[in-house]
């Protein structure tokens, strides 16, 4: 078994393969300029993000949870794609081998870096759900609404402002519904279709290589185990091992900007 770093090693299987999928999380981002969850980036005000990413917290406090993701909207409408989302949007345009990238992030930065072949496992940043008549919308609006300009600031804001009443928070365009972004939250079930599309090319890959996450979040995590289950090649580009790694054949150490376009040139 050759050492999970050996390069040439991995260069040898890169080039044969035909069916890539690339599993990102949100250390892909983190070189744009994009907090994690789980680095110092994870808190906003004096919440963890995971606390503000259920339906309870929304139902609890609408304009809280609001003001968290028009936040985390105005941050990513001023960030770019880096060499990591470039250097696999690359690959896929290529178009020797099918690629497809399923990510974990809702910040959108792979389909700015040009990827086409994207599966969006937990929804987007920049995509509505209606909770009356169920519409899910694109928008990309800034702000998503009047009410929210200038809201968001991850300070804590002492004494807090109060909060946005309902019917002034996102509304539908069409039965004026209370909007919420269109994202998985935990205790959430993925989209089915997703699910499915998901499990499609995770059978049928030769390599997959996991990037930027802790594999900690569910059903997520089981991915790439699965992939490494099937005895296909998984090579990981992480800061620091995760408890996947000693499941995978191979482990790149580094920051995924650098790491990534080095693994994927191909001379
Ligand atoms: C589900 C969208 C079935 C929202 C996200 C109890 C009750 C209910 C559920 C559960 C429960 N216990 C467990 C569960 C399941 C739960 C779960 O897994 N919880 C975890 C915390 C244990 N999962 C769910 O709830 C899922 N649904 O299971 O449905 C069900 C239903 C009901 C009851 C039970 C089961 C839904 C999960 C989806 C949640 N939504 N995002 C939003 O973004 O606001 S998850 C969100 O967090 C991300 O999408 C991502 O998935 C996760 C963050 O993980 P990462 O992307 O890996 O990011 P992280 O910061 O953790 O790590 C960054 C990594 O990058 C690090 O390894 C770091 O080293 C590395 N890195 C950093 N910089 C760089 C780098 N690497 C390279 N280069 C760099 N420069
Ligand atoms: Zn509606």
């Amino acid at each position: 078994m050759s050492r999970q770093d050996d390069m040439p090693a991995f260069k040898e299987i890169f080039k044969a393969a035909k069916h890539v999928v690339v599993l990102s999380g949100a250390g892909i981002s983190a070189e744009s300029g994009i907090p994690t969850f789980r680095g110092s980036g994870g808190f906003w005000r004096s919440y963890k993000s995971q606390d503000l990413a259920t339906f309870g917290a929304f139902r609890r406090d609408p304009s809280l949870v609001w003001e968290f993701y028009h936040y985390r909207r105005e941050l990513v409408l001023t960030k770019k794609p880096n060499p990591a989302h470039h250097s696999v949007a690359e690959l896929e345009a290529r178009g020797d081998r099918k690629v497809t990238v399923i990510t974990q992030n809702i910040d959108g930065l792979h389909q700015s870096a040009g990827s086409k072949n994207v599966i969006e496992l937990h929804g987007s940043l920049f995509k509505t759900r209606c909770l009356s008549c169920g519409q899910v919308q694109e928008n990309r609006s800034s702000p998503i609404c009047p009410a929210l300009h200038g809201r968001g600031a991850p300070e804590l804001e002492t004494p807090r402002r109060d909060c946005i009443p309902e019917d002034k928070l996102p509304r539908c365009s069409d039965c004026s519904g209370l909007l919420r972004p269109h994202v998985v939250w935990f205790g959430e079930n993925l989209d089915k279709q997703v699910l499915d599309r998901a499990g499609e090319e995770l059978e049928q890959c030769d390599l997959c290589l996991v990037i930027g996450t802790s594999s900690v979040v569910y059903p997520a995590a089981m991915f790439a185990p699965q992939v490494a289950e099937r005895g296909v090649p998984v090579a990981e580009f992480n800061m620091e091992p995760t408890p996947a790694s000693h499941q995978f054949t191979f482990h790149f150490e580094g920051p995924c900007g650098t790491t990534v376009p080095e693994a994927l040139k191909l001379d």
